[in-house]
């Protein structure tokens, strides 16, 4: 009976195993890749953010920071919103020697959005000469949490669950930024123009999605900080030409 049960139970594992293994990405040699270039733009009535109030360190961080919920430049240009191919299964190989870096700087997180992929490492600095302390909830689990005192101080981790990363630092309640962690290589963060390149796409039809924290405020939390409605994701069919480029459009408002 024993053996049995764990013959069973080897088999369940096996099973589960294989589950997880035809839903992980494969790496692939990418033959005439294709390219997907994304344009975020506000076209609603630009809301004023209220800024937020630094309750700690204020002689070095200033009495507020103004919020980076939403920045709009130039033309309705979005920037830190994240573009993404949904359940990619194959595609580029993954440069896992590729650091991120997370820089808290002048009481703020730089860059306010970024993304990696799971297992790479993060690399996070302490420029100001006051504590700061990361701390990452992806998808609400806290992943990581560390304390830095000193001034140009590194933290280094691997973070090893894909989906939506929050970062906050428990020393400073205006501190507020988001880490992507996905499986995969295929996904960017708007830059200043509202623009984001994915490369080297194997062609083929996809979905393409666009990821914003939200700027509408539904309150604040104990400690003082607002909170915006949950994040907005947009969605769009895209066929990526081979040795070609894709303009997709999206707008927020
Ligand atoms: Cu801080």
């Amino acid at each position: 009976m024993k053996r049995f049960l764990s013959s069973i139970i080897i088999l369940t594992f096996i099973f589960i195993l294989g589950i997880s293994i035809s839903y992980a990405y494969d790496e692939v040699e990418v033959k005439d890749g294709g390219q997907i270039i994304g344009h975020v733009k506000f076209t609603g009535a630009q809301p004023k953010l209220d800024p937020i109030k630094v309750n700690k360190n204020q002689d070095y961080c200033g009495n507020e920071k103004a919020s980076e919920a939403l920045i709009v430049g130039k033309d309705g240009a979005v920037k830190y919103a994240v573009g993404y191919l949904d359940k990619i299964e194959k595609g580029k190989p993954i440069d896992r020697k590729k650091q991120t870096d997370l820089d808290q700087k002048k009481c703020a997180f730089g860059p306010h959005v970024s993304t990696m992929i799971k297992g790479t490492e993060l690399a996070v600095i302490n420029s100001d000469p006051i504590l700061h302390n990361i701390n990452i909830n992806v998808d609400g689990i806290q992943r990581m949490n560390k304390g830095q005192p000193k001034q140009n101080q590194v933290v280094v981790a691997r973070l090893r669950h894909i989906g939506q990363g929050d970062i906050t630092c428990d020393s400073h309640t205006h501190m507020r930024g988001y880490i992507h962690i996905f499986d995969h290589p295929y996904h960017a963060v708007t830059d200043d123009a509202g623009s984001f390149t994915i490369d080297n796409i194997p062609p083929g039809k996809y979905m393409l999605k666009v990821w914003h924290e939200s700027w509408k405020l539904t309150g604040h939390d104990d400690d003082g900080r607002p909170l915006y409605d949950k994040p907005i994701l947009l969605t769009k069919e895209v066929e990526v030409p081979a040795k070609g480029i894709a303009h997709v459009n999206f707008e927020l408002k």
